[in-house]
């Protein structure tokens, strides 16, 4: 009877360690602001800044389920003189790419640095790219003009590792020189935002198991010595 118990036991606190969920979801929000096919306006920065928020909802992912990993990629123009409403550059000259700044803030209001003033570099003219910032690209970012591709961002995007997903999630994105008279504007076309999240061990749901499989361990030891 004893060893049933243990036996049973062991049983439930298996069941209950084995009912945690057994991978995470990727949320996927995207933004566009030309136009078209955007709604616009497209915001642009010229020696100022600006931010633009996609919204992560509590039932895009599985409740309870925490930031795992945070992949973001960003459609942007840099410009000598001005920026069509479809995302194209218009003029020749040097687009002061160096004037560059992009940072990812958290609902959590944790600050992520993807490229600061000077990560990029050169007397480039005007460009559009799509430049995707991962933590496990191959390349950092920056040492010249801005180029297309997946990069190290300057921070770290796993400083959002076990934040929760669900809120506001903000780029800011800086021009540092220039402006009205010496325009080299800088525009944010679209960005995706994409969220792997992790299934989070139920502390309760362990500690149960975990005293269950003590409680299991003791009663068998107990049967043991009689
Ligand atoms: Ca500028």
């Amino acid at each position: 009877m004893i060893r049933r118990l243990a036996l049973m036991t062991l049983a439930i606190g298996i069941v209950v360690g084995g009912s945690l969920p057994a991978s995470g979801a990727i949320i996927t929000k995207l933004a566009v602001y030309t136009t078209p096919p955007g709604p616009g306006p497209l915001p642009i920065v010229d020696f100022s800044s600006d931010t633009r928020g996609l919204l992560v909802l509590a039932s895009d992912f599985p409740l309870g389920e925490l930031v795992g990993n945070v992949i973001v990629e960003i459609d942007l123009t840099k410009s000598a003189e001005t920026i069509n409403p479809d995302g194209t550059p218009v003029g020749g000259g040097n687009a002061f790419h160096a004037e560059v700044i992009l940072r990812l803030i958290s609902p959590e209001s944790t600050v992520v640095s993807l490229v600061e003033q000077n990560t990029y570099s050169g007397a480039v003219g005007g460009v559009r790219r799509t430049v995707e910032f991962d933590d496990s690209a191959a390349t950092t970012v920056g040492g010249g003009a801005i180029f297309n591709g997946t990069y190290m961002p300057v921070g770290s995007l796993s400083d959002f590792i076990g934040e929760s997903p669900a809120g506001d999630w903000r780029l800011y994105f800086e021009d540092t020189g220039g402006g009205p008279g010496n325009p080299s504007p800088l525009s944010v076309n679209a960005w995706t935002l994409s969220i792997e999240t992790s299934p989070v061990p139920e502390p309760s749901a362990l500690a149960i198991w975990l005293i269950l499989v003590a409680v299991g361990s003791a009663i068998g030891c107990c049967r043991r010595w009689k």
